[in-house]
């Protein structure tokens, strides 16, 4: 598919990355961004040979943010009557396998809640994050009162959403927003790394800890665990539980067929 301000490729024909490509305006999320990265995501999603995606920006910016100019002259009927952009901004929830967003530069705003929407954040040395709407009379709109201080607590969600400054990516990985920082020129290749291996595992082990990991964040401690353990107890009905335990137990390499 063509898309304007995306680019997508794959690599090592397991893995699905997304460029976001507004490099003059940082990246800034336009809505017709976000509609192409929603069919992006879901194209990957559907696609058998795909096992993890990657959401990328370039070195100076993940994306500084939801667009401004085209919010600029909204009104309250206007964001609350059209459910200003909410629709396009859902879709990477419901993207069940693994997206990994690799940060460099700005993360700010809507694209500091982009890249908590992914999996898991790995970020260059040269990554800043924050919430810098309080600045624009706004406060964060996708999420970033809510991720933000389940990444990092309290005290540095607070700290961030109401002063808007900026972290570093050495304060982000300290403070548990990220979990890795690599330098700048190796951001990819620790990313598609990480990508690869994930893509070699069972698929269905895969979307399984994905599950279980999310459910941490929406229910009480009772109910994650009782859903892990049936989750747990399902993957015995795979092909691939057979074939990773005989292969450890026979000390050879397991090759997953994703059954
Ligand atoms: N939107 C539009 N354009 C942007 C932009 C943005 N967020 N950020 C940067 N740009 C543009 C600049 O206007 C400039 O354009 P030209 O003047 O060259 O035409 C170009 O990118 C380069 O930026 P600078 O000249 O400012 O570059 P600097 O290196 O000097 O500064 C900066 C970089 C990142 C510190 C600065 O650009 C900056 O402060 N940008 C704004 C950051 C920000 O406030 N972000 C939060 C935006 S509000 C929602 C979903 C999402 C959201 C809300 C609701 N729903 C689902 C309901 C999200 C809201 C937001 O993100």
């Amino acid at each position: 598919m063509a898309y304007e301000f995306i680019t997508t490729h794959t690599e090592g024909e397991k893995v699905g990355v997304i460029t976001l490509n507004r490099p003059k305006q940082l990246n800034a999320l336009s809505p017709q961004l976000m509609v192409e990265l929603g069919q992006a995501l879901k194209a990957f999603d559907a696609d058998e040979a795909i096992g993890c995606m990657i959401i990328t920006g370039n070195e100076k910016a993940f994306a500084a943010g939801a667009d401004i100019g085209a919010m600029a002259t909204y009104s309250f009927a206007d964001v609350y009557r059209d459910d200003y952009i909410t629709r396009d901004w859902e879709t990477i929830r419901t993207i069940r396998k693994p997206v990994i967003a690799a940060v460099s530069g700005f993360a700010l705003g809507g694209g500091c809640e982009l890249a908590m929407m992914c999996d898991f954040i790995i970020a260059a040395d040269n990554a800043k994050f924050g919430q810098p709407e309080i600045k624009l009379g706004i406060i964060p709109g996708a999420g970033g009162t809510q991720r933000l201080p389940r990444a990092v607590g309290k005290a540095k969600a607070m700290d961030l959403a109401l002063t808007g400054r900026m972290m570093d990516a050495t304060e982000a990985e300290r403070a548990g927003l990220v979990s890795r920082v690599v330098p700048l020129d190796k951001l990819m290749e620790e990313a598609l790394g990480a990508a690869l291996m994930i893509s070699g595992y069972g698929r269905m082990a895969v979307l399984a800890a994905k599950e279980c990991v999310n459910r941490a964040y929406e229910g009480t401690l009772a109910d994650g665990v009782m859903f892990e353990r049936r989750m747990f107890h399902a993957l015995f009905a795979t092909a691939d539980q057979k074939e990773g335990m005989d292969a450890f137990v026979n000390k050879r390499p397991a090759v997953f067929k994703h059954q």
